[in-house]
């Protein structure tokens, strides 16, 4: 089956199609030269700018579309950068100086705990949509590791595997919060387009 992932980052898009690979969902994207207009995201909480992203391309190219709203949330600054996660340091921030904001905000902070969070929304041009949510948690460090994935990636430590999310793409691809909302979308896709 063929969705549309609306997303105009390019990492997020490889991410997805390889947590999918293997599924009967096939993803159709910006890397196929459909050009789709930018969302601006103006809600509140993840689950808003989600559905708004997913139903709005929906509309727009006609087709089941998929978004996803992402985010990392810190326990000691208030559960922020959240939804303004991409946009920490000012408009058009790169990794880099929201990285750096972040670590600057943590300066003799001891509570290093924090989570990524994916809502994930499948929306169809009709106007209907379902959201699904994954959360991975993990610790801030100040000195970044790692050279995969992106955005905070290299500051997110996971006890566990005692790495960075920068430093294992692989594992990150079946732990994430983005692998765990696509997971769920995976078992309801079925029952949701009614093809179960
Ligand atoms: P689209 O809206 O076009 O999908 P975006 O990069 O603006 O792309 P978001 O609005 O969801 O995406 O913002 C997510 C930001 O949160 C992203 O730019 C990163 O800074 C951070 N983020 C989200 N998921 C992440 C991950 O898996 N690893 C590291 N940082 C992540």
């Amino acid at each position: 089956m063929k969705v549309f992932l609306a997303t105009g980052n390019k990492k997020k898009i490889d991410e997805i199609s390889k947590i999918l690979d293997g599924s009967n969902i096939e993803i159709l994207s910006i890397n196929d030269g459909i050009e789709i207009p930018e969302v601006i995201e103006d809600g509140n909480t993840f689950e808003e700018n989600s559905k708004k992203k997913a139903l709005e391309i929906a509309k727009f190219t006609n087709m089941i579309t998929i978004a996803d709203d992402s985010g990392l949330c810190v326990e000691a600054l208030n559960n922020e950068p959240g939804v303004y996660s991409a946009r920490y340091s000012g408009e058009n921030a790169t990794d880099a100086e929201n990285n750096k904001k972040l670590v600057e905000n943590l300066k003799n902070v001891k509570n290093r705990k924090a989570k990524f969070v994916t809502v994930m929304t499948l929306g169809k041009p009709n106007g209907e949509s379902y959201s699904f949510r994954g959360e991975v948690q993990g610790e801030i460090i100040d000195i970044s590791r790692g050279k995969d994935g992106f955005g905070y990636d290299p500051h997110f430590y996971v006890e566990e595997y005692d790495k960075t999310f920068a430093e294992m793409p692989e594992i990150k691809n079946k732990i994430s919060h983005r692998a765990k909302a696509l997971n769920a979308l995976k078992k309801g896709i079925n029952e949701i387009l009614n093809i179960g």
